[in-house]
């Protein structure tokens, strides 16, 4: 393992060293590339990790998007010239590469958390080796070999293996990003400040959609059962919490029926919205959950039980009833399960909203632009979206959470220069009066 972070330095010294045009040029072919095999690795995605088929489809698309954006961001302007402070020297400053930057991936976006990274990682002259989740190896095996097509040998380095393997990854890399839970993402924190390296960490979440009377309450229901159970709520930025403010009975019904609409079943028939989770234990952890939820006074509002198939498929869920408190209140539970709570004005929405340890994303429904302007300057969250659900994400925006929800840097967009390179501050005088 250090043995491939070695390689990988190596490789990545001449990686750097290459003119920024080449480098954007290698990212533009992988676009092309993985647009050629963007079919096959739709399927691999809906077989191995149950996306359903549409968003598996949406998913490679945003990779290729990816790939094309830090293509061109890999010319951007590369910092700041400052005013001479003699009037004769130059001042600037200027991003260099750190060197080999250590990714570990979730499998539940098997490719677009990947190429986030990977992207910037060497549009900046970094080389990666990047080691994806057990349960993802085959998708990331193509794509690897993808990527392998359009770049110069070692600058990305697949390194397959458990938990193990990443901790050692963490011990070696010059730069850390990782997506996964709060609790590895602590251990992983912890050892890259001991190590001062840069370490980002994208860890879970209990997102809370905040529903104003005012709102578009049909819309509204859509737009939070997609976002709760869709993928069936393996999603970080998953709809955990929805907060009713003030007569909730309209929307409870509206969001009853919506949740009941969605077509639960095969990932591979493209009008399923959620299919299994991803293994037994993740499914009885959600039925446990949803048990315990039911004791501590929670009332079933639909769903609550395992449906038979070829997977582990449970019916979309929703509890009411329950204290913000609470087990499933606070905690992420990472399957299609959600709670509604009540709030009697949008204060207290604010207040139940931003009282989890978690801080990724949260929105807001509402046609009140005040209620919502109120809203978005109080809520705790890296994210807030006013009448939009709180999964997907835009890859050329500033993306990462608060709390247990993230540590370190952005990532996305302009925000991953700062992370993926150290910034130098450069004085040039002259070597005599002129
Ligand atoms: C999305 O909502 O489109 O692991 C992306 C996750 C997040 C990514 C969500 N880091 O679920």
């Amino acid at each position: 393992m250090v043995a491939a972070v070695a390689a990988a330095r190596e490789a990545g010294r001449g990686w750097a060293a290459l003119p920024a045009p080449e480098r954007a040029a290698a990212l533009g072919r992988a676009a092309a590339a993985l647009e050629e095999a963007s079919g096959e690795l739709v399927e691999l995605g809906i077989a191995e990790v149950g996306k359903p088929r549409a968003e598996m489809a949406g998913e490679v698309q945003r990779g290729v998007a990816i790939l094309r954006y830090y293509a061109g961001a890999a010319l951007d302007p590369e910092g700041d010239v400052l005013p001479s402070p003699d009037g004769r020297s130059l001042l600037f400053s200027r991003h260099l590469p750190y060197g080999v930057a250590g990714l570990i991936t979730p499998w539940n976006f098997p490719v677009a958390i990947p190429l986030w990274k990977l992207a910037p990682a060497i549009a900046y002259g970094n080389a990666a080796v990047w080691k994806p989740a057990p349960a993802a190896t085959a998708v990331a095996g193509r794509l690897d070999e993808v990527l392998q097509g359009c770049l110069p040998p070692g600058v990305v380095h697949l390194l397959r293996g458990d938990s193990t393997t990443g901790e050692a990854l963490v011990g070696a890399a010059d730069v850390i990003s990782f997506t996964g839970s709060s609790a590895v993402g602590a251990t992983i924190v912890a050892r890259g400040a001991e190590r001062q390296i840069p370490v980002q960490a994208e860890m879970g979440g209990q997102n809370p959609s905040v529903v104003l009377p005012d709102a578009d309450l049909g819309q509204a229901a859509a737009l939070v059962a997609a976002s709760a159970m869709g993928y069936a709520g393996q999603k970080c930025t998953a709809t955990s919490r929805v907060i009713v403010v003030g007569d909730a009975g309209g929307f409870l019904d509206a969001l009853v029926e919506a949740v009941r609409a969605l077509r639960v079943g095969d990932p591979d028939d493209a009008a399923t919205a959620v299919g299994p989770v991803i293994s037994a234990s993740a499914r009885e952890r959600a039925l446990d959950a949803v048990s315990a939820a039911r004791r501590a006074g929670g009332r079933l509002l639909t769903g609550g039980g395992a449906l038979p198939g070829d997977g582990y498929f449970m019916e979309p869920t929703l509890v009411g009833d329950l204290e913000p408190g609470s087990y499933l209140c606070q905690e992420e539970v990472f399957a299609p399960v959600a709670a509604v709570l009540a709030a009697r004005d949008l204060d207290q929405a604010v207040e139940i909203a931003n009282g989890v340890r978690f801080g990724l994303v949260s929105s807001v429904y509402t046609s009140d632009l005040d209620q919502a302007m109120r809203a978005v300057g109080r809520l705790g969250t890296g994210l807030v979206r006013v009448n939009a659900p709180t999964s997907g994400v835009d890859f050329y925006a500033p993306f990462g959470g608060a709390g247990a929800s993230g540590y370190g840097m952005k990532e996305q967009g302009k925000a991953a220069v700062h992370f993926y390179t150290r910034s130098q501050t450069v004085t040039i005088a002259p070597s005599r009066s002129l």
